[in-house]
């Protein structure tokens, strides 16, 4: 594959509901889409799916548009590569940036299985037909609002439903939830929003009581010691999400026992081919996975359904309709979730195509 052209288009899109969690709130969603063109004029697309603040990871759009353009650019473009996984070695040399990574590494996975004429799916080793889909649910103004957010969910068949959790909107909400859904799949997330010690251990003992499938990210990324220690304490599973973003720290958190549960993103792990070798690591260490979401637009969320496709991932990953996020998504056929399933594409590449109207031409940055 010798790619020719590269262009990034940065594409704000509203969000249907506003979403809260323990850092902030947002009501649009901007991300960088990745046009890779090969010198046959195959092209593949991607999705920059950084947050546009610091408050996830330490990228946002801004550093993941000038590292892209001043340096994974130039390096896609240097030569001819055979395979994508070829990609992120080249691009070891640039430390960090897995948003910015992931963008570039979806579109050469796309070319790529185009040009073989193949699914994503089935270029990644993926046998599923479909994939189960859950909801994640930001944190709400009352509970009363969030009691309708995860019926309306319930209702449209989602098998699995999130909760965003901070110190303060945490033991009540949960309760309201598992008291009026008793039988659904529940589990929380704090986007690292608790302070390491006993407060946040006495508060995770209480969440005990309601059968969760697991607790995402409680403490900041680096804090796999306090991680570990509450692992010893709680019963839940402590489910690792930020602070996972290679396979360095999935073994310091395999080493350390600081989580039995992860979610691999393409986005936060710098794209397919390294959420790839995590998923083979956490196989290998009795490690659940599952694939979460960072609200991508179809292009990152087609990816993640064809990632899901793959028999090991254990839990319903984060790949609810489109339309759950976005009145007008940029990709057609948009992703749809029936009855809490995804359809995996059968088609070449991605097996979605994005639409060059919804994506401005004055948002080409390169
Ligand atoms: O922690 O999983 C997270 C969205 C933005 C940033 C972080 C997270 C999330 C989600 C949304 O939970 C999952 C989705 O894309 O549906
Ligand atoms: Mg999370």
């Amino acid at each position: 594959m010798r790619v020719t052209d590269v262009d990034l288009f940065r594409v704000s899109l509203p969000l249907v509901h506003e979403f809260e969690t323990s850092s902030h709130r947002k009501s649009a969603i901007e991300h960088i889409l990745v046009r890779l063109t090969d010198e046959s004029g195959e092209v593949g697309w991607g999705e920059i799916a950084s947050p546009t603040d610091p408050f996830y990871s330490s990228e946002t759009v801004a550093t993941a548009e000038m590292i892209g353009r001043d340096h994974l650019v130039p390096l896609t473009l240097a030569r001819p590569w055979t395979h994508p996984s070829e990609l992120a070695e080249r691009w070891r040399i640039v430390r960090g940036h897995e948003f910015a990574k992931a963008g570039f590494d979806i579109a050469a996975w796309d070319l790529w299985s185009r040009m073989q004429g193949v699914s994503l799916s089935s270029a990644l080793g993926g046998t599923r037909r479909q994939v189960a889909a859950g909801v994640s649910l930001g944190i709400e103004p009352t509970i009363d609002g969030l009691l309708e957010q995860v019926q309306r969910h319930v209702d449209g068949g989602y098998p699995r439903v999130k909760l965003k959790i901070k110190p303060g909107w945490d033991v009540e909400p949960v309760r309201a939830v598992r008291d009026a859904f008793p039988g659904i799949l529940l589990h929380v997330d704090a986007n690292g929003g608790y302070p390491t010690g006993s407060y946040s251990i006495t508060r995770f003992k209480r969440l005990d009581a309601f059968d969760l499938a697991m607790v995402e990210q409680p403490f900041a990324p680096r804090e796999f010691v306090a991680h570990a220690d509450l692992a010893r304490s709680v019963s839940t599973p402590v489910c690792l999400d930020e602070s996972v973003v290679d396979t360095g720290d999935l073994a310091t958190m395999i080493a350390l026992r600081a989580g039995t549960v992860l979610n691999i993103k393409v986005s936060r792990m710098g794209g397919l081919t390294p959420a790839l070798k995590a998923y083979r690591m956490a196989q290998e260490s009795g490690i659940a996975v599952w694939c979460g979401g960072m609200h991508e637009f179809g292009v990152g969320r087609a990816a993640n359904v064809a990632l899901s496709s793959l028999a090991g991932f254990h839990y319903p990953s984060d790949v609810s309709g489109s339309e759950k996020y976005y009145a007008r998504d940029v990709i057609e056929p948009v992703v749809v979730a029936r009855a809490g399933l995804v359809d995996v594409p059968r088609g070449p590449g991605l097996g979605h195509e994005v639409v060059m109207e919804r994506i401005a031409p004055e948002m080409e940055v390169v």
